[in-house]
């Protein structure tokens, strides 16, 4: 965990991965004001906005109440307005324009004003963001007016400093991460330690793109929080109910973690959209003759570690549309590879495979390459060891030749695959149908990328 102090709130800088950020405006010994910034990669997000050290978005705040004004700079026409700031909605997924406000590609960004209505006690000030690409950080600076100073003007354009018609600047924000890519959801929470930012009725956002490579630089704003340090906390918009998450038409995902109620709430807001999100795309990618499916998964969360028959300890294992995981190693690995073990889990539900001709490498080979190579972030994905590897290793290992076989020679190997070990079709001599190349000689092609 990083954590900066820097008393110029105009050189604030983003950090990589672990994002705690701290900025001070004040003096010694004077309040000052924090910025905190928080963010998941694009991949791990959900719609719950479940960051670890900016609170959630709350709805009923005083933005709520406030009317945004768009000062300057041109919305774009995709986007749903400047209300979607202060709705208390939040985006679906990491590419929902609907949901989000953003200015206009190839425009530099703008201003937004935002009228509390009257004067208020600020507490602090907290927004929200979400985009799969570039269009996820935040680069803002804020600043607040009582609207009392002689020569107030409500809505200084691109060009006017603000600080020069009775604005004062609260703080920069920049989420952007130090290096890699700026995928992702984004929060940021402006406070103060003095308790209160300060008493304001105008808040002015003046937004900047995060980068001028091609004309999506402008990011995709999914909500904007002011909390009233006299109001009393308001409650935060509505989630899916606890225990079974609705996915799309069709198909539903039903976790049991009643044996372990210290995992309720990661999986409502976290698994439960991950997996409602992820089930029917696996199972579009395992289609086959006259095969559909399972249209309801349950997931059951054991207390006791050892799931395994013969009582031995496992992570997690799938028979028909029944997943059973191990709760304490999903509680130990919660930030790294828990959703990513049932996704491996779930990809063994849409696979059905109940035939004899099946090899368990090529089954769970599958399994990881839906995993490694289509749910998680390209920069997870493995790389076998080219001196000890055999295609017929299972895992991860199976799932990077597989990648590379769909790459080079056939986009739907995977599916063909699977599709012949379900309807107990399977030999190796598939690989050569699919190909025109045994598999050994396919492996050796592989291996010579490897090294
Ligand atoms: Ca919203």
């Amino acid at each position: 965990m990083f954590q900066l102090l820097d008393r110029d709130p105009l050189r604030l800088v983003g950090f990589a991965a672990a994002l705690l950020l701290v900025a001070g405006t004040g003096g010694a010994g004077r309040a000052e004001i924090k910025t905190v910034v928080d963010r998941k990669k694009a991949y791990h997000a959900t719609p719950a906005f479940c960051l670890q050290n900016v609170p959630p978005p709350s709805a009923g705040d005083a933005a709520g109440k406030a009317v945004f004004t768009l000062v300057d700079g041109e919305a774009d026409p995709h986007c749903g307005g400047l209300a979607k700031l202060s709705d208390g909605k939040l985006p679906r997924h990491d590419d929902d324009p609907a949901e989000n406000f953003f200015f206009n590609a190839g425009t530099p960004g703008g201003r937004i004003a935002v009228d509390l209505g009257k004067l208020l006690r600020v507490k602090q000030v907290n927004t929200y963001s979400w985009h799969a690409d570039a269009r996820g950080p935040q680069v803002y600076k804020l600043f607040g007016s009582d609207g009392a100073a002689a020569g107030f003007n409500p809505g200084p354009k691109a060009g006017t400093d603000p600080r020069k018609c009775g604005w004062k600047l609260i703080c920069a924000v920049d989420t952007r991460p130090a290096k890699g890519y700026l995928d992702g959801q984004y929060g940021a929470s402006i406070s103060d330690s003095g308790g209160v930012i300060g008493k304001y009725r105008y808040l002015l956002l003046d937004v900047s793109r995060t980068e001028n490579d091609d004309a999506f630089g402008n990011t995709f704003y999914s909500e904007m929080d002011v909390i009233d340090a006299e109001a009393p906390p308001a409650p935060a918009p509505a989630l899916p109910p606890p225990t079974v998450v609705k996915g799309p038409p069709k198909y539903e995902v039903s976790i049991d973690c009643s044996e372990m109620p210290e995992l309720k709430q990661w999986a409502q807001n976290e698994l439960g959209p991950t997996l409602t999100r992820w089930y029917p795309i696996i199972v579009a990618a395992l289609p086959g003759e006259d095969y559909a499916a399972p249209e309801k998964v349950t997931v059951t969360i054991k207390k006791d570690p050892r799931i395994l028959p013969g009582k031995r300890q496992g992570v997690a294992f799938t028979v028909g549309s029944h997943v059973v995981c191990s709760g304490p190693w999903l509680k130990a690995n919660l930030e790294g590879e828990a959703r990513g073990a049932v996704v491996h889990e779930l990809a063994h539900v849409a696979q059905q495979i109940r035939g004899r001709h099946a090899p368990s490498w090529l089954i769970e080979g599958v399994a990881d390459y839906i995993r490694w190579f289509q749910y998680e972030p390209k920069s997870h994905r493995p790389r076998p060891d080219p001196r000890r590897a055999k295609p017929t290793d299972g895992y991860r290992t199976t799932a990077a030749f597989l990648d590379y076989l769909s790459n080079k020679y056939d986009e739907r190997i995977v599916a063909r695959l699977n599709a012949a070990m379900r309807e107990s079709d399977y030999s190796d001599a598939l690989f050569k149908e699919y190909t025109g190349k045994e598999m050994e000689e396919l492996w050796r092609e592989y291996v010579a990328t490897l090294r």
